[in-house]
């Protein structure tokens, strides 16, 4: 049975990836600071699952989380580093701690997640899916240190996909989702532009359905009622 690591389990679009990813008949390791809610999550999953605190912002607790799915399942077919935070204000308003923040777990946390799983990925040839954003490769005006974060991001994926060939690395960007995000709730129509979780998790088990040896790089969603910028 294949293996799938899943951080910032707890909610959005991590949990609902997870959900899709136990329907996919994968065994699953979860990762987020409110292990609460992974436990409640764990309760209604229907395949193995293990699940443990993990603050991805913190490089003790990425090694800890890592060693103990390793131990675990003795290898991992499928990282899926979703968790990330979101702060939002003109750069000359945007808080020193807000900003470092972000680069701790959208930046560094993504990193230090694919570091600490690769050589099992390497050895099974398996797969990585970095859910950054679609500013990931645009600027907005008040978005600036998210997108900055989100860019490099970007770049580390790339880098590591051109390091380890032997490995597939996808960029999932989504835009405008209706989650927790930057301190929001669900609860918004898709009218205003955002999609449900349960879209990208649908077009990821999609993805997931092609052939090993396809290596879909990118992918950008938004909602047909989300402006297209680039
Ligand atoms: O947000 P939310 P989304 N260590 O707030 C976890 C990107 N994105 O699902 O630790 C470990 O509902 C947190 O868990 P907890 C976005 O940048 C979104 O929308 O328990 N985990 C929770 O499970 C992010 O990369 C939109 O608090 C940490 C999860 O992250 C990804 O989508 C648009 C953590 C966040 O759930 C999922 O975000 C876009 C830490 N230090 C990109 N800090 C959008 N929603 O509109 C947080 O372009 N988490």
């Amino acid at each position: 049975m294949k293996v799938a690591v899943v951080t910032g389990a707890s909610r959005g679009i991590g949990r609902t990836i997870a959900e899709m990813l136990a329907e996919e008949g994968y065994s699953l390791a979860l990762g987020a600071r409110n292990v609460e809610e992974l436990e409640k999550l764990t309760e209604g999953l229907e395949t193995e699952v293990f699940y443990h605190y993990l603050d991805v912002s913190r490089p003790e607790s990425v090694d800890d989380f890592a060693s103990r799915v390793l131990w675990r399942f003795g290898g991992v077919d499928l990282v899926v580093a979703n968790a990330g935070v979101g702060y939002f204000g003109r750069l000359e308003e945007i808080r020193d701690e807000d900003f470092e923040r972000m680069l701790q777990v959208n930046t560094l946390g993504l990193w230090r997640t694919v570091k600490a799983f690769l050589p099992s990925l390497r050895e099974r040839r398996g797969a990585v899916v970095a859910v950054t954003s679609d500013v990931s490769a645009r600027v907005f005006p008040g978005g600036g240190a998210y997108v900055a974060t989100k860019w490099a991001a970007r770049a580390l994926v790339r880098t590591f996909q051109m390091e380890n060939p032997e490995v597939r690395f996808l960029e999932l960007r989504p835009g405008a989702v209706d989650t927790y995000f930057a301190g929001s709730g669900p609860g918004k129509p898709k009218e205003h532009g955002f999609l449900k979780p349960e879209d990208v998790a649908e077009a990821l088990r999609c993805l997931l359905k092609l052939p090993p040896d396809v290596r879909v790089e990118e992918l950008m969603l938004r909602s047909i009622y989300q402006r297209p910028e680039y």
